[in-house]
C-alpha cells in the first residue's frame, strides 16, 4: 500500500544482478503489491524489483494499464451513481522468471523506461520467446510469449540483470539519451 520512488539512470544500483526469491511470504505479497501500486501511479507497463531498490527477481508486468486522460464511463450498479476507468487492470507477477527458446527471428520496438525518463529507442529482441516463472505462492508456470508480452518480458528481465535498454544502443546514442536525461534534470 506504498507508491515507492522509482530509482533513475544513472544510479549504479540499477547495474545490480538481482537474486532469487527463496521465501514466499506476506513480505513479499507486500512488495508486489507496493510495486504494482507504482507501475500504476507511473503509468508503465512493467516494473522490476531493482527499479525501486529491491534486488531481488520479481517483475510486475500489466499491458493495460487504466489511462488516466481517459473519460471515466458511469456507471450505476446496484443504485450507486459512480465511475469508472475503462480499461481493466491485468496485473501479471514474476518471480524467479527464466527466459527459455528465444526466437532467432528479432523485431524491433521503440522502447521506453520509467528508469530512464521520456527517452525513446528502437531496439531488437527476439520476436518471440518461452517464459518459465513462479507465480506468489511458489508454483511453476511456463507460457509462450509474443508481441509486446514478449518485449516487455524481455525488458525486465534485463533489469533482473543489471542492464537497461540503453545498454542495447550504441555508445554514442547511449550518451546522448544519458547527457538528455541529466539535461532534463537539471532544467527540472
Ligand atoms: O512502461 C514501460 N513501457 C515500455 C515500452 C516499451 C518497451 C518496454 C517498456 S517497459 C516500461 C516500464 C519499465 O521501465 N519497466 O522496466
Ligand atoms: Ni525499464
Amino acid at each position: 500500500m506504498a507508491i515507492l520512488p522509482i530509482i533513475e539512470a544513472p544510479d549504479v544500483r540499477l547495474k545490480t544482478v538481482s537474486t532469487p526469491v527463496d521465501t514466499f511470504d506476506d513480505q513479499l505479497k507486500i512488495l508486489v503489491h507496493d510495486m504494482l501500486e507504482t507501475m500504476y501511479d507511473a503509468n508503465g507497463i512493467g516494473l522490476a524489483a531493482i527499479q525501486v531498490g529491491i534486488p531481488l527477481r520479481v517483475l510486475v508486468i500489466d499491458l493495460q494499464p487504466e489511462d488516466e486522460d481517459a473519460e471515466p464511463e458511469p456507471c450505476d450498479h446496484d443504485g450507486h451513481h459512480h465511475t469508472h476507468q475503462p480499461t481493466k487492470r491485468e496485473p501479471q507477477v514474476f518471480i524467479n522468471p527464466e527466459i527459455l527458446d528465444p526466437a532467432d527471428e528479432l523485431g524491433t520496438y521503440q522502447e521506453g523506461c520509467l528508469s530512464v525518463p521520456d527517452i525513446y529507442a528502437d531496439v531488437d529482441r527476439p520476436k518471440t520467446c518461452r517464459v518459465r516463472w513462479q507465480d506468489l505462492e511458489g508454483n511453476s508456470h511456463e507460457e509462450a510469449m509474443e508481441g509486446l508480452m514478449a518485449v516487455c518480458i524481455q525488458h525486465e528481465m534485463d533489469h533482473l540483470n543489471g542492464i537497461l535498454f540503453i545498454d542495447h544502443l550504441s555508445r554514442l546514442k547511449r550518451s546522448m539519451a544519458l547527457k538528455k536525461l541529466e539535461k532534463a534534470r537539471k532544467a527540472a
